[in-house]
């Protein structure tokens, strides 16, 4: 029996570098020694007011990222979380082992109700506990996902345990599966803070569907210093963050790098980052592009996935009902 992998993204925005880097990239490999399920976040991705049109548009564009980026269907369940309805099902059971204290020191709750407190939507506070569902539902081994995300595995664990210390073994404990590589990437305007799809300023990311000029602008005018050396060094935070971009997407190894660009200027390492990061990204972009053309044929790919979703979340969600007394449908 092979081992789970479960990993999703929210349609939530434009897919960044960073989700690339840091989450997509590595979903490729882990098709053929794992049972994968790849999914579109639509739910989560409401906790944050969304354009009905554009989330739409949004959700069957990840499906075509996610086949443009190397995910097979015939290999990997592809779906939408919302057409799989146990999802929410599950949600509640844990709603009701999730501790509010613990919710409320979520890093991503944090930041998106900052200043905002008493208006913040609930869906934001709970949204943990939907992907723990999302997680658990398909006795997940392994949770691809960028570092920003660890904190939401450790709760989902934390929920397994409590559940399964009531009731016996039940929800299998899963790990995330995270990556040395690529799985911080910061804004190229200010390295301290993480690239987000939802940063005001665009110039802080690069998308992944970004046309090429835009692609060298970008990186051209992104924050480096006045130290004038290329170093890896937390000293200098901008050059680290282009190193570490550069890293990701060649796959060479940092001695190497820096030999490469050793008494170098930063004209010549932004050259080189965008030439690296173009070179992956352009077939991706091609690819997405051809693949929008068809859209009955990825809304095929999504409601082919949901219904062997379901198989599997449907025999989890019984089990969960049994042990806590529900009478099963
Ligand atoms: P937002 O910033 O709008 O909340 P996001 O860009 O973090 O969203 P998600 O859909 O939440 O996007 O994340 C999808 C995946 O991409 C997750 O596995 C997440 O860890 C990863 N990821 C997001 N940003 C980065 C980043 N800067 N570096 C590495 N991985 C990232
Ligand atoms: N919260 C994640 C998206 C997400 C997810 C998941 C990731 C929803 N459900 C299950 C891994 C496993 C995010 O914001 N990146």
């Amino acid at each position: 029996m092979k081992k789970t992998v479960y990993s999703a993204i929210q349609p939530s925005g434009e897919l960044t570098i960073g989700n690339y880097l840091g989450a997509l990239k590595n979903f490729k490999e882990l098709q053929d020694e794992y049972r994968c399920l790849f999914a579109v976040a639509d739910m989560h991705a409401i906790t944050v007011r969304q354009d009905p049109q554009l989330l739409y548009e949004r959700s069957l564009k990840l499906i075509a990222v996610y086949l443009a980026c190397g995910i097979d269907p015939k290999k990997s369940i592809v779906f939408i979380n919302s057409h799989v309805s146990e999802h929410t099902e599950l949600a509640w059971i844990l709603n009701t082992y999730a501790y509010i204290g613990q919710l409320k020191r979520m890093h991503q709750y944090k930041s998106k109700i900052a200043g905002n407190e008493e208006n913040a939507n609930a869906g934001l506070f709970l949204y943990p506990v939907l992907m723990a569902s999302d997680i658990l539902l398909y006795d997940t081994n392994l949770v691809p996902v960028g570092e920003d995300q660890k904190q939401h595995v450790e709760i989902t664990r934390d929920l397994a345990e409590r559940f399964n210390s009531y009731y016996g073994d039940t929800l299998i404990v899963p790990d995330p599966l995270i990556k040395e590589d690529g799985a911080r990437i910061k804004s190229l305007q200010d390295p301290s803070i993480k690239m987000s799809k939802s940063d005001s300023n665009e110039k802080a990311y690069l998308l992944l569907l970004e046309d090429e000029k835009s692609l060298r602008n970008k990186i051209n005018k992104s924050v480096t210093d006045s130290v004038g050396e290329i170093n890896y060094s937390d000293d200098q935070p901008g050059v680290k963050n282009l190193l570490d971009i550069y890293k990701a997407f060649s796959g060479e190894n940092m001695d190497k790098i820096l030999s490469e660009l050793e008494g170098k200027g930063y004209g010549e390492l932004k050259k080189k980052v965008f030439e690296v990061t173009n070179e992956t990204l352009s077939p991706i972009r091609e690819d997405v592009a051809r693949y929008m053309d068809n859209t009955e044929y990825l809304l095929e790919v999504a409601k082919d996935g949901a219904i062997k979703a379901r198989e599997i979340a449907n025999e989890t969600l019984k089990r969960v009902y049994e042990k806590v007394g529900f009478v099963w449908r």
